[in-house]
């Protein structure tokens, strides 16, 4: 086993003293891990998941949610990057949780102790939504993955779909629960998202890699990286892992842990424990998602390059393979930006063009959708300028914004999501005149938002000077990867 060099412990903090923009610019906009401490005291999970004496209730799954199909890790089998996942119902899942666990002793002698089980991933809000298990807390509220697939597929290309692909790509909102010894082999998470991940019980032990030493754990080549960090690590495959520097950090039961984007890291349950964890982006981490596309991307050409010459559309199959192996292609997360674009220009709009005395913090909420718009905007002119041209079969409109239910619900649920981190009431403005100008541009390709883009900052700009806000150069994304 591997001596780790652990250089300190992630910050924690208690969340119900640090307010949204505190979070903003100590963690999210810088990058860095933290555990937030005192956010789960009222969530129902936390009643109905967990005994008196603070072990997962399993009577209570059985009882309640036993027919789910859910993903179960054998965490003692490789399968590839990842552990053998097989599938099952939560009641199988608990009847063999309590197998293992009445006979823990023998188990361990015989060596199953190793195959223990871990039930990950699971879509529990997809599938229960009255529920209420938790209420996602205030500093993961802006998080344009999941508010966007609450309304609209990721793939809207129906040859490419499947019923798998329906349940896996439907959310990125799980729960998790493993028995003491079940863990998660090292990896930066999916799109190099966010994540956040709360302990409803039990106890993690996570250990954290920085982005700019990522290359430590990873061959000479920068194919494969380190799959468990505790084995016997080999210094030929990985000469330079000895260099790697780690952050650890003990998740009690009630922590919330802030996962940068990528952050490598591994996770071990030191007791039986059930958890909750989303991914997400946002305008702060747009670039890191936009940068691992494109190496993915370059990754899946470079697979196929021998057969271009024989192939009728090399690029379309690039991008199939792209969509199949990241989760998404160009086009998925061009249309995701400009949807979202659009949603927030309406609100800009509609938040420029209310009584100030509507809005509680008006500075706030201009500039930020204003970063928003930025980081998209910046985005879209590295598309532009990058290989692999997006050029949507169907352009989008602004105009459909209040005929498109879809977008109707999106822009609602934005418009929420704003109201609750700034703190504003309903807004009466109707945007629609302000739009006015933009109404009939039509997206098809990043230069096509570019423009669009560039016409709607321009007319925040003056609208913002007539509301004396002044937006700054601090107003635009500076974060990514190195
Ligand atoms: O809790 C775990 O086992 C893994 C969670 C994780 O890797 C994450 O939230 O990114």
């Amino acid at each position: 086993m591997t001596n780790l060099k652990i250089e300190g412990q992630v910050e924690r903090v208690d969340g119900r003293e640090l307010s949204y923009g505190e979070f903003v610019d100590r963690y999210m906009a810088k990058n860095l891990p933290v555990v937030l401490t005192g956010l789960m005291d009222c969530w129902r999970a936390c009643r109905d998941w967990v005994t008196p004496d603070g072990k997962p209730n399993l009577s209570f799954f059985t009882l309640n949610f036993g027919a789910s199909r859910v993903q179960v890790a054998d965490c003692g089998s490789r399968e590839f990057t990842d552990q053998r996942r097989v599938e099952m119902s939560v009641s199988e899942f608990v009847e063999e949780w309590r197998r293992r666990q009445e006979c823990g002793d023998i188990a361990n002698l015989a060596g199953e102790f190793r195959h223990v089980l871990y039930l990950k991933d699971w879509h529990f809000v997809r599938e229960y939504p009255d529920y209420e298990a938790y209420r996602t807390p205030l500093f993961f509220k802006d998080d344009w993955l999941n508010l966007y697939l609450d309304h609209y597929r990721m793939h809207e290309d129906s040859e490419a779909r499947s019923e798998t692909d329906d349940v896996s790509c439907s959310d990125y909102r799980f729960v998790y629960m493993g028995a003491k010894g079940s863990w998660t082999p090292l990896h930066a998470d999916v799109f190099r998202s966010y994540s956040w991940s709360a302990n409803v019980c039990g106890k993690k032990r996570w250990l954290f890699l920085s982005p700019s030493q990522h290359h430590l754990v990873f061959d000479r080549h920068m194919k494969h990286s380190i799959y468990d960090i505790y084995d016997e690590v080999s210094s030929t495959i990985f000469p330079n892992f000895e260099k790697s520097v780690w952050f650890e950090c003990i998740q009690e039961s009630g922590d919330i842990i802030f996962v940068p984007s990528g952050w490598y890291h591994q996770v071990h349950n030191m007791d039986d424990t059930i958890s909750i964890n989303h991914n997400w982006f946002n305008g702060h981490n747009l670039t890191w998602i936009w940068d691992l596309l494109s190496r993915d991307y370059d990754e899946a050409k470079e697979y196929i390059e021998d057969i271009r010459d024989i192939c009728d559309d090399f690029e379309g199959l690039c991008q199939r393979n792209l969509a199949a192996n990241t989760g998404m292609n160009f086009s998925d997360f061009f249309t995701l930006m400009a949807r979202m674009a659009f949603a927030n220009v309406s609100h800009l709009f509609s938040v420029l063009m209310s009584n100030k005395e509507e809005i509680n913090d008006l500075s706030s909420v201009v500039k930020h959708l204003s970063f928003n718009l930025s980081s998209i905007r910046k985005i879209s002119m590295n598309m532009k300028l990058g290989e692999g041209s997006v050029r949507l079969e169907n352009e989008l409109k602004l105009a459909d914004i209040s005929s498109d239910s879809n977008f109707l619900g999106l822009s609602i649920s934005l418009n929420e999501t704003y109201r609750t981190l700034f703190g504003m009431t309903p807004l009466l403005a109707d945007a629609s005149k302000a739009l006015e100008d933009l109404k009939w541009s039509q997206v098809r390709s990043p230069e096509g938002l570019v423009s669009l883009l560039d016409l709607a900052l321009a007319k925040i700009n003056i609208d913002s000077r007539r509301t004396n806000i002044l937006l700054t150069e601090d107003n635009f994304a500076k974060t990514g990867p190195s």
